[in-house]
């Protein structure tokens, strides 16, 4: 079901231009900086990004770091202001360390536009594109709330690595929302670093420690799956409602075979079209949009076949 339709607010005139006019040979060059490598996520992003990169006759490369890590990310940056895109598609890695080599790459002459995940400093982007992520950790709440179906017990929130903008506005989202059901207690929002194991782990040990434990909200793909190994291993699954963010194959799959209750299907893809038709008005001086949002869709294994067209893709 399409519970979400949230769309775009806030067009601008600001054509977000800084600094000097980046390198003429790159301006039709667009560079898209993901958040990490290899994730089913952000390769459905990419593939949304290069479709409408080429009709719009725009060349758009891909880098990504190994980790979803602010260093590793800064790196790649720090190499593209020597030689400046016309615009540089980025999900920031941290809202407050990615800001000085974002900003030095706008300061080259390169238009900046936010996929994703965004800095806390919005006066450095020309336009920022995500999923509405706080209305996704509400619906997360709300689906929580209908599965418990009365019945009291505790919640655990996983995180990913403070500073990511998305999965905190989620987990926040998740917790103010589910103080509207007194049957339901959150036992608080922990960090996994976006590593599967440590979200494996903690899930564990919430559990040794809540044996009325009755949910567990993931905020993305990475802490679903670990969450998903740790009911697994503790011979829970299904005894516990378990709702992921996003809709990896890995995630789709265990949404199919009980281990998932319900899912938060973001639409990648849309958010990298749009992130492109935006970087290219910025570069042609047209009128761009500071804010849009993109769809959100919750799926249960009722309705999953209906909702297909929602699952991350592997490849383009
Ligand atoms: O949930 C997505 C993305 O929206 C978030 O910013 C980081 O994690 C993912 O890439 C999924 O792992």
């Amino acid at each position: 079901a399409a519970l979400l339709t949230a769309c775009g607010s806030g067009t601008v005139g600001d054509t977000g231009s800084g600094g000097s006019q980046a390198n003429s040979a790159n301006a039709k060059k667009l560079a898209l900086i993901p958040g990490v490598q290899a994730e089913p996520f952000y390769i459905s992003l990419q593939c949304g990004a290069q479709a409408e990169a080429k009709k719009l006759g725009y060349e758009l490369t891909t880098q990504a770091p190994q980790k979803f890590d602010a260093p590793l990310q800064t790196q790649i940056v720090n190499a593209l202001g020597a030689n400046p895109p016309a615009a540089m598609l980025i999900a920031p890695t941290d809202d407050t360390a990615m800001l000085a080599p974002i900003q030095q790459v706008k300061n080259r002459g390169s238009k900046i536009v936010e996929v994703d995940t965004a800095l806390k400093d919005t006066s450095v982007a020309a336009s920022s594109i995500s999923s509405d992520n706080v209305a996704g950790g509400k619906l997360a709440a709300q689906t929580m709330a209908k599965l418990a179906a009365g019945k009291s017990g505790s919640v655990l929130v996983l995180d990913t690595i403070a500073g990511t903008s998305t999965t905190a506005a989620r987990a926040k989202g998740f917790e103010d929302e589910l103080k509207n059901t007194p049957t339901l207690k959150s036992i608080g929002v922990q960090f996994t670093q976006n590593e599967p194991d440590q979200a494996a782990s903690k899930v564990t040990a919430a559990l040794a420690a809540n044996p009325d434990l009755i949910g567990v909200f993931a905020t993305n793909l990475n802490t679903g799956e670990g969450a998903a190994t740790g009911l697994r291993n503790s011979g829970k699954v299904g005894a516990v409602n378990l709702i992921g963010f996003d809709a990896s194959p890995s995630e789709v799959e265990g949404l199919k075979n009980g281990q998932y209750q319900a899912l938060i299907a973001q639409d990648p893809a849309s958010i990298g079209t749009q992130g492109v038709d935006q970087a290219v008005a910025a570069i042609e001086g047209k009128p761009v949009t500071r804010n849009l949002t993109a769809q959100l869709h919750s799926i249960t294994k009722a309705d999953m076949e209906a909702n297909s067209q929602y699952f991350y893709k592997q490849s383009c």
